[in-house]
């Protein structure tokens, strides 16, 4: 469907890079909003921009402005939702009803993969993915993000994902929905803060363009489905694995107790894991997310290499 017809904008610079068949990466948004706190997130979000145009592609930040999907948010709009307390978070069943009520909201990877679709992306980089929960065989949270990968065809890279997550669970929704799961330059499913979760990825591949050959066979065989890209953190921002896992239990542990559940519960141990750490687990979401930033636009560049 055109953009038009469901009232998607898109930032001038994304629309011309399309048009001319060049490298664009998404980025998503809830990331921002719920992710980090004020003012780490407004810079992390310009800092990926950098890493993306350093690169020679461009970057579309996505998330709903005043009821409006954007795909290339203006600095401007950035810097207005990196501080604005009332912005929602938006998952693709959302979108509708958020943009009938008027609310701006930072979007999911379940939301950023389905406009960039829309849009013509076909590469998105965000930090960690959402996915099973742990306890899932008695609350059944299961995030959208893993039904998105299975239904929408754009290649998603991301640092694995923390074990706020049962990450066994995860791998297995994301094998029956079809979505291959591919560790860059390593056997590993890394696990966000540390580039070890113990479980196998499944799938390897050690460079962006075998990615960008992989995406297009993908696309040809008509699976349908997304591809998972499991970047892991550089070792010198990796960190201490058994402290992050304590830091972790306690912060579940705490949403246990206070019970917190459906599309809280995410950003409640983003927040916790950030006060317990004091912020230490800032630098390193920070680093990992301009890493896969920055492996997305040399997959873009190559997927625009060749038609
Ligand atoms: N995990 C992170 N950082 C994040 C998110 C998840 O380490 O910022 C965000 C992403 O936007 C992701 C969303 O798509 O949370 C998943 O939310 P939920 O678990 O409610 O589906
Ligand atoms: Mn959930």
């Amino acid at each position: 469907m055109p953009a038009h017809e469901i009232a998607m904008e898109m930032g001038g610079e994304v629309a011309a890079a399309l048009a001319d068949g060049k490298p664009v990466v998404a980025l998503e948004s809830t990331i921002i909003t719920h992710g980090l706190p004020y003012p780490e997130n407004l810079a992390m979000a310009r800092g990926v921009e950098e890493v993306v145009r350093a690169r020679g592609a461009v970057p579309a930040t996505i998330a709903l402005v005043k009821g409006v999907p954007i795909v290339g948010l203006e600095p401007a709009q950035i810097e207005a939702l990196a501080s604005d307390k009332a912005a929602g978070k938006a998952s693709a069943r959302d979108l509708a009803v958020m943009m009938v009520r008027g609310e701006s909201a930072g979007t999911t990877v379940s939301s950023t993969m389905l406009l960039a679709e829309r849009a013509g992306i076909r590469v998105f980089a965000t930090g960690g993915i959402g996915g099973v929960h742990r306890g899932a065989e008695t609350t059944f949270d299961v995030s959208a993000d893993l039904i998105e990968l299975g239904r929408t065809g754009v290649a998603v890279v991301c640092a694995g994902s923390k074990s706020i997550l049962d990450i066994p669970k995860t791998l297995e929704v994301l094998e029956t929905q079809r979505v291959p799961v591919i560790a860059f330059g390593t056997d590993e499913f890394p696990a966000f803060y540390t580039p070890h979760s113990g479980h196998a990825a499944g799938l390897r591949l050690d460079s962006p363009d075998q990615i960008a050959r992989a995406m297009r066979l993908h696309q040809r065989l008509g699976v349908g489905t997304g591809m998972l890209i499991a970047n892991p953190i550089p070792a010198a921002a990796a960190l201490d694995a058994k402290a992050i896992e304590t830091t972790i239990a306690q912060a579940v542990a705490d949403a246990d107790r206070q019970g917190i559940g459906g599309k809280a519960l995410t950003p409640f141990l983003l927040a916790r894991i950030n006060e317990l750490t004091k912020g230490g687990s800032l630098t390193a979401n920070i680093a990992l997310v301009r890493n896969n930033a920055d492996l997305a636009a040399r997959i873009a560049v190559a997927l625009a290499a060749t038609p």
